[in-house]
Formats: C-alpha cells, sequence, structure tokens
C-alpha cells in the first residue's frame, strides 16, 4: 500500500520542522541541498522557511543580521554544532549539486559584515553561530574561541580566568569575519592586528578534512588566514594568545565641528608618535545627520592600561567637549564592560574604506567631504539617515610587530609613512533604493579621497577588508607578492576552487584585479 499520510504532513510543510523528515526519505524539502543535509543525519540542525527561528535568524534584534543588507531568504539555514557537523554539512551540500541552477552556499559568523557576504536568496546559509565556546587553557596560556561567536561573550568568559583576548570593540561584533580580516583593536600600538595573535586555525577544507594550521603545521596557511579572508575553508575555532585582563582608561567625547582643524592636527600627531606611548588607543570620527545644525566629531579614547593621565591623548583632552549624557568623563572598566553597548543596527548600511598617509591636509579632506556627504544625502535620501566617518591609526611600527609574531598578509611590512585607516558609512533607515544611493556617493567620495592622497604622495594601497564595499578589491590591495601567495595556498588546500565558486561570497582571490 503506498503510504500517502504525506498528504497531511510531510508535503505541505506547515508547522513541520526538518526533524519530521528524519525517517521520511520520500519525502523532499523541495531542495536537494537541504534534503542533503537530512540525509547527512543533521535534520534537526537544519531551519526551513516555515520554522520561527529562521524568520529570527534573518531579522534583526538579538539574534537577526546587523543590517538589513543581509536580509535574503536562503533555502535552509544549516547551524551545524561542532568542527565534524561543518565538515560533514560542507561534503554534503558540495555533493548535492553543482550549482548549474545557480544556487550556492553561504557562511554566516556573527553576520556584522554589510558587503551582503553572509547570507544567500538562491542557496543555503552555513550559520556557524552554534560554535560559539570560548575556552581558556593557562598552560599554554590560549583562548580558543568558537568561529561563531560574538565578543561580548568571549570577553565575558575569559575574564572570569583573569586574561582577555584582542579581539573587536563592539561586543556584538562576530570574530569570525573579524578575525579572517585582520581586526583593528584597542590593541594596535602594541600587538598590532588582532589576526597577529592567532596561535592556531582549525579550518574545514573543502574535501571535508579538519586540519590545524600554526607555525608549525601548515604555516602557509597560518599566514594566508591572517587578512586572507573566506578563500581557504571554514575556519571552526582560533586559538589565541591571551594577555593579562588589565582594565581599561575609557571615553567617548563628542566636540564641537569648530575644532576640526585642531582635532585634525591632533589626531596626525598622536599617530605620528604613537610608537612612544603604544597603549593608547584612538579613534577619531564624525557623525551627520539631517537634523543636526552641524556635525559632531568625536573621539573614543582609550588607554589599556587604565591611564587617565599623561597619556599620548593630554592634547586631545585640552578640546573641550560637549555635555551630552553618556560621554565625556573616563571610566576604568574591563574590556568585558567597553563592549556591553554596541551600535545599534537594523538599518541599511552603505560604507567602503581606504587608508592615506597620515598627513593633516588628508584628514581634513576627509571632514569637507563628509559634509558635503551629509548636504547630498539630504537632497536625495532625505531625513532618515546618520553618517559616520572614521580615522583610525596604523603605525609604522604595527607592522613590524605583526612581521615579529609570523606576519600576515595586509601588505603593509614595508609602509614609509603611518597610515590612516578611513572608513565612511551612511546608515539609512528608508529604503534600499537610498541605500544604493548613499553607497554610490560613498564610492564616488572614496574614489576622490584615493586620488587626493595619490596627488599629495599621500597613497597608502591598503583596503581593509573588514569595512570595504563588495565593488572594493581588498585582497588586490596587499600588493603583487601577497596576491601571489594567496593565490598558491587557496589552490593548494582547495584544489578543485570550491571556496571560489561554490562559495562565491564575500571577497575572492580568483577575482582579484591581478597587478
Ligand atoms: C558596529 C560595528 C563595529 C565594528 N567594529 C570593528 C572594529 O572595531 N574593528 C574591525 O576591524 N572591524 C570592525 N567592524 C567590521 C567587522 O570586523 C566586519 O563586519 C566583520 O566581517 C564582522 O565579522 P562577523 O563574523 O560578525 O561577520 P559575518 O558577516 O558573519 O562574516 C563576514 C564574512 O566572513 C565570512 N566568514 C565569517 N566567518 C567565517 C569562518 N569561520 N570561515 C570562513 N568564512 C567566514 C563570511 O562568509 C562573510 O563573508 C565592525 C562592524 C560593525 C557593524
Ligand atoms: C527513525 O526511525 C527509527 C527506527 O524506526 C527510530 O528509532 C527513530 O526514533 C526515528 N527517528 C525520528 C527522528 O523519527
Ligand atoms: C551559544 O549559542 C547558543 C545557541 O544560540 C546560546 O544558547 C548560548 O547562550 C550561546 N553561548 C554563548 C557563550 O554565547
Ligand atoms: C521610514 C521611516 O523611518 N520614516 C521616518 C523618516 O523620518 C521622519 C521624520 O523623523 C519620520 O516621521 C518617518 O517615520
Amino acid at each position: 500500500m503506498p503510504n500517502w499520510s504525506f498528504l497531511n504532513s510531510g508535503l505541505l510543510l506547515n508547522g513541520l520542522t526538518a526533524t519530521s523528515y528524519v525517517n521520511e526519505t520520500q519525502f523532499s524539502t523541495g531542495y536537494p541541498a537541504c534534503d542533503s543535509i537530512i540525509h547527512a543525519g543533521l535534520a534537526d540542525r537544519l531551519l526551513l522557511p516555515t520554522d520561527t527561528e529562521y524568520a529570527a535568524r534573518i531579522s534583526g534584534g538579538g539574534t537577526g543580521y546587523w543590517s538589513w543588507n543581509s536580509r535574503q531568504h536562503p533555502f535552509c539555514i544549516v547551524q551545524p554544532r561542532s568542527a565534524e557537523e561543518v565538515s560533514k554539512v560542507v561534503t554534503a551540500l558540495l555533493e548535492a549539486g553543482d550549482g548549474s541552477g545557480d544556487w550556492h552556499i553561504a557562511v554566516r559568523a556573527g553576520g556584522h559584515s554589510t558587503g551582503g557576504f553572509n547570507n544567500i536568496d538562491n542557496g543555503v546559509t552555513i550559520d556557524l553561530g552554534n560554535l560559539n565556546d570560548t575556552t581558556y587553557d593557562e598552560h599554554t596560556n590560549t583562548a580558543s574561541i568558537g568561529a561563531g561567536a560574538h565578543w561580548v561573550n568571549v570577553y565575558h568568559e575569559l575574564d572570569k580566568h583573569g586574561v582577555l583576548v584582542t579581539g573587536g570593540r563592539d561586543g556584538h561584533v562576530g570574530v569570525g569575519g573579524f578575525l579572517l580580516g585582520g581586526g583593528s583593536t584597542y590593541f594596535m600600538g602594541t600587538h598590532s592586528f588582532a589576526c597577529d595573535s592567532i596561535k592556531n586555525y582549525e579550518i574545514v577544507l573543502a574535501d571535508g578534512r579538519i586540519i590545524n594550521a600554526n607555525k608549525d603545521e601548515n604555516a602557509d596557511l597560518w599566514k594566508a588566514l591572517k587578512g586572507g579572508g573566506a578563500n581557504f575553508g571554514i575556519v571552526t575555532r582560533f586559538d589565541m594568545e591571551a594577555l593579562p585582563n588589565t582594565k581599561l582608561a575609557y571615553r567617548v567625547r563628542l566636540m564641537s565641528f569648530e575644532h576640526h582643524k585642531r582635532l585634525a592636527k591632533d589626531f596626525v600627531d598622536f599617530t605620528n608618535t604613537y610608537e612612544d606611548h603604544p597603549n593608547d588607543a584612538l579613534v577619531f570620527f564624525m557623525r551627520g545627520a539631517p537634523k543636526l545644525k552641524q556635525s559632531l566629531m568625536g573621539a573614543l579614547q582609550v588607554n589599556t592600561e587604565g591611564k587617565t593621565e599623561g597619556t599620548g591623548l593630554a592634547k586631545i583632552d585640552e578640546v573641550p567637549h560637549l555635555p551630552i549624557p553618556n560621554t565625556g568623563s573616563y571610566e576604568i572598566k574591563s574590556l568585558y564592560e567597553s563592549a556591553l553597548h554596541p551600535l545599534a543596527g537594523d538599518q541599511w548600511a552603505a560604507q567602503a574604506t581606504i587608508c592615506f598617509a597620515n598627513r593633516q591636509e588628508l584628514v581634513e579632506k576627509g571632514i569637507q567631504y563628509h559634509e558635503q556627504l551629509v548636504q547630498d544625502l539630504k537632497q536625495t535620501v532625505g531625513n532618515n539617515f546618520t553618517t559616520y566617518f572614521f580615522f583610525q591609526p596604523i603605525p609604522t611600527h604595527a607592522a613590524k610587530i605583526s612581521e615579529q609574531k609570523g606576519g600576515n598578509v595586509l601588505g603593509l611590512d614595508n609602509a614609509a609613512d603611518h597610515a590612516v585607516l578611513f572608513t565612511a558609512t551612511a546608515l539609512v533607515l528608508t529604503s534600499q533604493h537610498d541605500k544604493v544611493i548613499a553607497q554610490a556617493k560613498i564610492n564616488s567620495l572614496v574614489t576622490t579621497l584615493k586620488r587626493d592622497s595619490q596627488e599629495l604622495g599621500g597613497n597608502v594601497d591598503l583596503v581593509y577588508m573588514n569595512y570595504a564595499d563588495s565593488a572594493q578589491d581588498p585582497l588586490g590591495s596587499y600588493g603583487a607578492k601577497n596576491v601571489e601567495f594567496l593565490t598558491k595556498v587557496a589552490q593548494q588546500y582547495d584544489p578543485e576552487g570550491l571556496f571560489q565558486t561554490r562559495f562565491p561570497l564575500g571577497f575572492k582571490i580568483s577575482r582579484t584585479n591581478k597587478l
């Protein structure tokens, strides 16, 4: 007798979770790719569009994506809980088809990137959110961190052991994407990029193998992963060198626009002398909004040893700040506490980045272009947007620290000048159309500023992956030698190029504008 029970269960997905299908192999989710996960024994790791958690995972709020840019709707979301399960998922999905129908695979860690790299409409999203364990081994002073964790949870766990790692500043940012792109932190002056403190990567390759990459084992892959992005496999765990859990001196100050020239100079001086005060951190920023008469100038000021006086920030401290609640005075707090107030997302986000040499006239141009952008967006986008421009120092001595720790692929090794990492961001509430307008304005502005830097002899090639728009070429910016190296390593660990083709999202070495 044929079993017709699917008429009132399997065929109509209403209210059913993937688990119901486990023993009913004649029924299909409707997608061979999702069925392949069931056949691999991972039905209860699957979220189908009919599951309530599926919608929650895609929307904003606590568990969703940071920006609306990532609200694609995959065939299904798969949430592996171990490296072994990631391996099974990768193998099942790659065997499920060749993608000739143009379905592909996305990988999500913390979900904070804004380039549309972490979710997919036609395809399956591998969600690493359950790989969120943090453990600490005091014998080796190593923190082992799951790729899907958020920094605030990492710090909370490490706090219990009296240690920290040089991770993200905003606690809700994810570990995976952040570390694969480099990682700019409060510890730039003493430890350079976050990726430079990674001792070992556990990674699942396209052929399903789970391997380690460190200075002794697969050392070429270890180096390539330090800034090389999602080109080699899925990293499941990062083992990082831990530091004593010092208290930070932390404050955010907002200042009147009238001080902008003075602040540009102070920022440049801070960067020029960074090596002499390496425990300080400064993120200089601007904030604009349609209702503000003038943009605000801002400084996020940190000393990682808890000092509030006699630091490299003393000159900036002389600029008076505005009496705005929750800003102004120093707080002495742990890295965990400082990560507790993430920047709210739930908007469309437009963003692009370049670096330039640490020259006051280039910082001032950035400031001037910010004011133009705000006027432009008032005309085009209207009343619902916020702009942020960020300026962060990358001193030449940081590259030397990276080198001592085994080197990364960002291409800063022989930098003659201190660099300024510049990011232009606009958050838009109204529509995707308005976001595209804002993105075009930002890309045009960044192109102009790049040209200015070239004309003034202040060009720095680096396009920092973690802030880059999908139209930019961060991997290409690392220089010919690094592009060649990354190409070789990708070919060695993924000979079929599956992380270039079946995992097409993000910055791919095969698509780099070769120098
Ligand atoms: C509010 C905010 C604050 C930020 N602050 C900082 C900062 O202080 N310093 C800084 O450097 N950057 C910062 N960023 C940028 C941030 O580093 C990037 O957005 C980064 O991509 C976030 O990582 P994620 O895991 O959350 O991202 P996701 O969007 O989940 O991942 C980003 C990309 O990496 C890939 N990926 C992620 N994990 C893996 C993995 N394990 N294996 C293979 N591929 C993977 C994804 O497929 C995707 O393409 C900030 C961003 C925001 C929105
Ligand atoms: C599948 O069938 C086996 C054997 O009949 C049973 O033990 C198991 O519980 C079933 N699994 C599910 C998820 O229904
Ligand atoms: C890890 O993720 C699970 C499932 O999303 C969640 O319940 C748990 O609280 C998370 N743990 C940590 C330490 O963040
Ligand atoms: C879509 C949206 O958020 N629209 C808002 C834009 O701003 C005006 C004025 O602040 C609001 O009234 C709208 O609701």
